[in-house]
């Protein structure tokens, strides 16, 4: 009877050792809305960054031991970038140029490189020469819409990133997003007026995930309870006799 207690008891506490080492997953997940932004002027080229920040709870390090972090994104333009060129040059010309929106989310320990996503249309339209003043309207102007949509999922690089993310507080993500329009010209021959007349209005979800090894107590307090029933089998063994 006591051997086969003992027995039982081993069996159930390495079982228990697999579940308690397991990694367990806790995601926040925040909606994000990036509003449209005020018209941009430039020359060649046009670029404009719009930022938003979310505010996510940290890791507390008494559920465990953080072994990973995630961030997501599943962003989109719920309204189109409108961009309007307009051609400063005596001379006609089908150009190709893109619209592009870069995706950035910007916390402790993140790099550019470690959450960047791009999304890009390229598009080819015809400019006529010069219609001199106004710009923007006449026939030397082109107008473009576009929409993009951006989703990543990225991890950090490692332990040496997690400082930032574990406490008992908050941990602030930037999310920035940059729209912004250039064409290929290795000749240098053109010129263009820009302008965005706004950049889109973004929104989807950014989540932020923890992966961790939950607290050894539950290993303790399982195997407490085995040793007791251990000690409770085992007295009813010798009582038995
Ligand atoms: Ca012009
Ligand atoms: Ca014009």
């Amino acid at each position: 009877m006591r051997t086969s207690a003992l027995g039982l008891a081993a069996v159930l506490l390495a079982a228990s050792m697999p579940f308690a080492a397991r990694a367990a997953l806790i995601t926040h997940v925040r909606s994000l809305t990036v509003p449209d932004t005020s018209t941009g002027i430039c020359t060649n080229k046009a670029s404009i960054w719009q930022s938003a920040e979310l505010l996510f709870p940290q890791f507390d390090p008494a559920m465990g031991t953080l072994t990973g972090i995630r961030i997501f994104f599943d962003v989109k333009l719920v309204t189109p970038a409108k961009l309007v060129w307009d051609n400063e040059r005596d001379e006609s010309r089908t150009g190709r140029y893109s619209i592009r929106t870069g995706y950035k989310v910007v916390g402790p320990h993140v790099t550019p490189s470690w959450h960047y996503y791009y999304a890009w249309n390229w598009y080819e339209t015809l400019a006529q020469d010069s219609d001199g003043d106004p710009d923007f309207i006449g026939s030397d102007s082109l107008t473009q819409v576009t929409t993009t949509a951006g989703r990543m999922n990225k991890k950090a690089p490692g332990p040496s990133s997690f400082a930032g993310y574990q406490g008992t507080g908050t941990v602030a993500l930037r999310f920035r997003k940059k729209t912004y329009s250039d064409y290929p010209d290795p000749e240098k021959k053109w010129n263009f007026a820009l302008r965005f007349d706004h950049t889109g209005e973004t929104t989807g979800t950014v989540s932020l995930r923890y992966e961790y090894v939950p607290e050894p107590t539950t290993l303790v307090s399982w195997a407490g309870l085995f040793g007791m029933g251990l000690i409770g089998l085992s007295w009813r063994g010798r009582k038995g006799k």
